[in-house]
C-alpha cells in the first residue's frame, strides 16, 4: 500500500504546514510531492485512455487527483500549466485566435476502386524506381488538429483550418484526456497531428443531453466533435468526452526519424494515442487486402472511419516524389462509399421524448450496413413521411455513412406494383401511445406533441432532466439508475426523489445498487436540497427556459412563492425575457401539478430561496452592466466577474449600447473594437482595481 502511506504521510505534512506557516523546506517537499503525483496520475491517465488498460479504480485516481489539488490550492504557484488539474476547462473564452502552421497540414487525394489502389502503388514504384513499401491506416472521420510541445509540454493545439491557418484552440484541447500534457521525454520540439473525435458511446450520451435540455441534436459525431471543439466556454468542451487519434509527424526537432512507420512508433513512445492497427505493406495485393481489412472492422469500432490511408513509408521517397498544388503525391485516402441498402419497412412506431414531442422511427427488417446490422431508422416528422411518400411494407432504400443513425431516401415504387404486399398509410395517432392523453400538432409547427403532463416517457426524461449536471446535479442518479427506480416503483414524480431516504432498505434489493452506491446517492440527493434556487427552476423542465432564463428569475424574485405569483407582464419586464417565455413561465405555475409538487418540495426542505443580494453591502455596481473582453494580466474572467457581481452589477457577453463599461484585457478583439465605436467607457485592469478599492 505504496499510495497509502503517501497519503497519510502528504496529510501530515499539510496539517504542520497549517500550523506552523509556510517554511521553505515544507514548500520543497510539497513540491516534490505534487511532482509525484502528477507522474502517477500521468500514468495512470496513459493507461485508461490511452492504452484502455487501467491498472488503478477511479477511486484510487480520484484520492490521489484530490491530494494534487490540495497541494496546489495551498501553494498556487506550484501549479503548472500540464498539471493533470489543469484539465478541467474553467476558462470562458472571447474568441480563437488564428493560428500559423509551420509545416501546413496537407489535405489527401481520394480512390475509390481496387484498380485505383493498384495503380496508385504501381505509378509510384515507377516513379521512384525501386521498391516501395507503404502504411496503410484507418482514415478517421473526425478533425484535423496540430498540437506543439516544447521540451516535451504540451504548449498549443489549432485546428487544420485551410491547412495554412487554423484556430488555437489550446484551452479546449488541454481537457482530452488521451492528449499528453507532457511528454514521457523532453523532446526539444514535436508538432504531431492527429483527428479529434467523438466515441460513438459518447456521442448517444451527448445527444441524450442535448435533447434534455431542449437544444438541437447534433447530427454526426463529427458534427458533435467539431461543435464542442469550438465551444468557448471550455467546461463545455471538457464535458463532450471527446477523443483523439494521432498519424502523422509535422516536425521533430533533437531526434532523427526516417520513416513514417518509426515516427508512429516514437509518438507511442512518447505518449501519444496513435491510430491503432495500422499495416506496413510491400506490394499493392497487400495494401488493398489491408484496405479490405480496415473496411471489415467498420462496423465493430466505437468510432467513425470513412476510409484508409495510402502512404509511403520511407521519408527520403516521399522527398523525391513531392506534392501536387493541393496533395501529397505520396498518400492518398480510399473513400468507402457510402453504402445503400434494400429492406422492408416492417412498421412504424412513435416515440415520446421529454418535451412531449412524438417521433416516428422505422422499424426496419434487419440488414448489414456499413458493418452493422440496421433494425431501425429515423423517419423525422410525418411532413418527410409524406415527401418521400413512405408507406408501411414498402421496399425502401437505406443509406449509412460515417452517420450512427441511419436514414430512409426512397421508396422502391417499382416493388410496389410487383410484390402485390398490401401498402399501409402512416399517421400520426390522436393519442399518446405511452399515456393515452390528446396529441395535439403545433402551430407552425412539424411536431405533434402528447399533451398529458403525467405521461410517463416524459416523466422519465423529466426526472434524468432534474437530475441531470446543470439541474439538481444529483450524482449516482444517471439515466440508468433513474429507470431502474420507475420501474420498481420506488418514484413516479421528481418530488419522490426526496422520499427515497425512507426506503434505503428497498433500495438495498435492487440488483446493481450496493450499500455504497445507495448511500452515495442519498447523500447527493440531501446535498442537493441546499442548491441555488435556479437549479430547481431549471430542473423543472418549464418549456423555454434554460439555465440562464432560471438565473435571471432567481435575481428578480425573492423566492419561488413570488415567481409563481408573477403576472406575465411582470415576467417580460425581466431583462433578455420574451413574452414567449414570461407566458411559459405563467402558464406553467398556474398547473395543478406545479401548485402540488412546489409544496412538497417545502414539505422536504429544499432551498425555494432566491440567494440574498449583496445590495446593502455595496452596491457601486448596481445597475450598471458590463462586458470583459481579452485576457486580464492577473484576474480570471470568472473572478472580474464575481466581483462585479458582488458589487451588484451585471456581465454580458456582448456590446451594446446598454454596456456601461468594457473591461479590456490583451489581445481583446472585436468587442472593444464595438465598444470604441459605440463610445463606451473602457477601462483596464488597474483602473477596474481603483474602482473597487
Ligand atoms: C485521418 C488521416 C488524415 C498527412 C499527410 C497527408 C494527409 N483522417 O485519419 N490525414 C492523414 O494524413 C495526412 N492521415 C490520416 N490517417
Amino acid at each position: 500500500m505504496k499510495f497509502a502511506e503517501n497519503i497519510l504521510l502528504h496529510d501530515k505534512e499539510i496539517s504542520l504546514l497549517k500550523v506552523g506557516g509556510i517554511h521553505a523546506v515544507d514548500k520543497i517537499k510539497a513540491a516534490e510531492r505534487a511532482e509525484e503525483l502528477r507522474k502517477i496520475l500521468d500514468r495512470y491517465a496513459y493507461e485508461y485512455y490511452v492504452l484502455d488498460a487501467p491498472s488503478a479504480t477511479d477511486y484510487e485516481y480520484d484520492v490521489l487527483y484530490r491530494e494534487l489539488v490540495a497541494i496546489e490550492k495551498e501553494f498556487s504557484d506550484l501549479v503548472t500549466p500540464e498539471s493533470p488539474t489543469q484539465r478541467v476547462g474553467d476558462r470562458v473564452l472571447d474568441g480563437f485566435a488564428k493560428f500559423t502552421h509551420n509545416v501546413p497540414l496537407q489535405s489527401l487525394d481520394n480512390v475509390f476502386s481496387k484498380d485505383e489502389v493498384t495503380s496508385f502503388c504501381d505509378k509510384l514504384k515507377q516513379e521512384v524506381g525501386t521498391e516501395i513499401s507503404f502504411v496503410v491506416e484507418k482514415k478517421i472521420d473526425g478533425l484535423s488538429v496540430a498540437l506543439t510541445y516544447i521540451d516535451g509540454i504540451f504548449v498549443s493545439g489549432a485546428t487544420r483550418g485551410d491547412g495554412f491557418t487554423g484556430e488555437d484552440v489550446t484551452e479546449n484541447l488541454r481537457t482530452v484526456k488521451s492528449i499528453p500534457l507532457k511528454l514521457t521525454r523532453p523532446v526539444p520540439k514535436i508538432v504531431v497531428r492527429g483527428e479529434v473525435y467523438m466515441p460513438h458511446k459518447t456521442f448517444r450520451r451527448v445527444n441524450e443531453e442535448q435533447e434534455l435540455l431542449g437544444l438541437n441534436q447534433f447530427a454526426n459525431p463529427r458534427n458533435a466533435a467539431a461543435g464542442s471543439l469550438r465551444q468557448l466556454d471550455t467546461k463545455i468542451a471538457a464535458s463532450r468526452g471527446l477523443d483523439i487519434f494521432i498519424f502523422n509527424l509535422q516536425e521533430i526537432e533533437g531526434v532523427t526519424v526516417t520513416s513514417h512507420s518509426e515516427s508512429l512508433e516514437l509518438m507511442k513512445e512518447l505518449g501519444f494515442k496513435v491510430s491503432p492497427g495500422y499495416r506496413k505493406c510491400n506490394t499493392p495485393e497487400e495494401v488493398w487486402n489491408a484496405v479490405a481489412e480496415i473496411g471489415e472492422s467498420r462496423g465493430s469500432l466505437d468510432y467513425d472511419i470513412d476510409g484508409a490511408v495510402i502512404k509511403t513509408d520511407e521519408f527520403s521517397l516521399r522527398e523525391i516524389l513531392g506534392t501536387t498544388s493541393k496533395f501529397p503525391k505520396w498518400a492518398t485516402a480510399y473513400k468507402f462509399p457510402a453504402e445503400k441498402k434494400k429492406t422492408r419497412l416492417i412498421d412504424i412506431e412513435v416515440n415520446v421524448g421529454r418535451t412531449g414531442v412524438l417521433t416516428p422511427l422505422a422499424i426496419l427488417e434487419p440488414v448489414r450496413i456499413a458493418g452493422s446490422t440496421v433494425s431501425k431508422a429515423t423517419l423525422h416528422n410525418i411532413d418527410f413521411i409524406r415527401e418521400r411518400d413512405i408507406h408501411i411494407n414498402d421496399i425502401v432504400t437505406i443509406i449509412k455513412a460515417g452517420d450512427v443513425i441511419p436514414a430512409i431516401v426512397e421508396v422502391d415504387f417499382a416493388e410496389r406494383e410487383k410484390d402485390g404486399t398490401e401498402r399501409k398509410m402512416f399517421n400520426m395517432p390522436d393519442i399518446c401511445p405511452v399515456c393515452g392523453s390528446p396529441v395535439k400538432r403545433d402551430e407552425d409547427e412539424a411536431a405533434y406533441r402528447c399533451i398529458g403532463i403525467e405521461c410517463p416517457a416524459m416523466l422519465y426524461r423529466g426526472i434524468v432532466h432534474f437530475t441531470s449536471r446543470d439541474a439538481m446535479n444529483i450524482d449516482g442518479m444517471g439515466p440508468a439508475v433513474v429507470n431502474v427506480l420507475l420501474e420498481n416503483n420506488l418514484i413516479s414524480s421528481i418530488a419522490d426523489i426526496y422520499t427515497l431516504k425512507d426506503k434505503k432498505d428497498k433500495l438495498l434489493i435492487i440488483e446493481r445498487m450496493g450499500e455504497k452506491s445507495v448511500d452515495n446517492m442519498l447523500n447527493a440527493i440531501e446535498k442537493s436540497k441546499k442548491n441555488d434556487l435556479y437549479r430547481l427552476i431549471f430542473g423543472l423542465g418549464i418549456r423555454h427556459i434554460g439555465v440562464k432564463a432560471s438565473k435571471l428569475l432567481t435575481e428578480k424574485f425573492s423566492d419561488i412563492d413570488a415567481i409563481s405569483k408573477a403576472s406575465v407582464e411582470e415576467l417580460s419586464e425581466i431583462d433578455d425575457f420574451g413574452l414567449i417565455m414570461a407566458q411559459s413561465v405563467y402558464d406553467f405555475f398556474r398547473t395543478p401539478q406545479a401548485t402540488h409538487i412546489i409544496s412538497r418540495f417545502t414539505e422536504y426542505g429544499l432551498n425555494l430561496k432566491s440567494p440574498e443580494k449583496n445590495e446593502s453591502l455595496d452596491s457601486r455596481f448596481s445597475g450598471m452592466t458590463f462586458v470583459l473582453t481579452g485576457t486580464l494580466p492577473t484576474l480570471k474572467r470568472s473572478e472580474a466577474q464575481a466581483i462585479i457581481e458582488s458589487f451588484g452589477g451585471k456581465c454580458s457577453g456582448s456590446v451594446s449600447a446598454k454596456t456601461s463599461i468594457v473591461l479590456a484585457g490583451e489581445e481583446a478583439g472585436s468587442k472593444l473594437e464595438k465598444a470604441q465605436k459605440l463610445g463606451i467607457k473602457i477601462i483596464d485592469e488597474n483602473e477596474f482595481n481603483e474602482m473597487i478599492k
